[in-house]
């Protein structure tokens, strides 16, 4: 069963902080158009010449659906926008941060024909290397996105299950073997009634902000045209400090504090 989108669709980050409290996602339109064709410049540099750090999840399965993380350290547009776009206001106004890090940026494309090119249900929390009540990821549209270009779903309310579910691999879905987490993601689409979703239709410019612990998924691209390009730009408040790092973490490096330190600056920027 989907929820009406417009119930969590708001119109400026201030009136959504509510709503992204109670449901950990709000749709925020508009807010980033100036940024598409700069960063959709940066895509192509990217994808021209993949980096290490790329990988094709639907390698073998055909279609493309590209990953990379982290262009704000190589790309001054990307380091622009996590810094000075409307993107930090966003995370402090829904969040209710004081002080601000960026957690880092995470390119997402899924070219046209290619259906295959599913993103698993998941939280982002069991992924990341930091953990916090502050945290989030806005993503923003860089193409028109709908559901049959590989739309975002989120199950709203989520993020307050208290609940951590142990994270998949997205190339196959297939969990990863991490003791440190109990349960598997429930079956959300087999009882839709029981877990209601949301997703919204996107154009260029717009974003979805989802907590760090809401559960969110998207299909693949079925359209033979239209790409669906998006980056994701991730903060973390005051409270958030590092987690023992996993094998599913977004990011190779070692870490440069242990669990439980606060975020060390050289490594997670703050946010002025
Ligand atoms: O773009 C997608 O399909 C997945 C994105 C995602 O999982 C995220 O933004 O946390």
């Amino acid at each position: 069963m989907a929820v009406a989108a417009q119930a969590v669709v708001a119109d400026d980050p201030a009136a959504a902080a509510d709503r992204f409290a109670a449901d950990g996602v709000v749709c925020l339109r508009g807010l980033f158009r100036d940024w598409v064709e700069p960063l959709r410049g940066v895509i192509d540099e990217v994808m021209a010449l993949p980096r290490d750090s790329a990988v094709n999840h639907a390698e073998g399965k055909g279609g493309v659906f590209f990953h990379d993380v982290d262009l704000w350290k190589h790309f001054d547009t990307v380091k622009r926008f996590a810094f000075t776009s409307a993107a930090p206001a966003i995370a402090r106004a829904l969040t209710g941060a004081r002080a601000l890090h960026l957690y880092g940026d995470h390119l997402l494309v899924k070219e046209p024909g290619s259906p295959s090119a599913q993103t698993p249900w998941h939280q982002d929390e069991p992924y990341l290397r930091a953990a916090g009540t502050r945290m989030l990821s806005i993503w923003v549209a860089l193409d028109p996105v709908t559901t049959d270009t590989g739309a975002m779903r989120f199950v709203p309310g989520s993020n307050r299950w208290g609940r951590l579910f142990r994270p998949v691999r997205f190339a196959h879905g297939e969990e990863f073997a991490l003791d440190r987490f109990a349960e598997s993601v429930p079956d959300i689409d087999g009882d839709p009634e029981r877990t209601p979703t949301v997703s919204f239709n996107l154009a260029p410019g717009d974003c979805t902000v989802h907590h760090i612990r809401t559960l969110h998924s998207s299909g693949g691209n079925q359209s033979l045209a239209t790409r669906r390009r998006a980056l994701v730009v991730r903060y973390a408040g005051e409270d958030a400090r590092y987690v023992a790092p996993n094998k599913a973490a977004l990011r190779s490096a070692d870490p440069k504090r242990a669990p439980g330190e606060t975020l060390d600056p050289a490594e997670f920027p703050a946010v002025p």
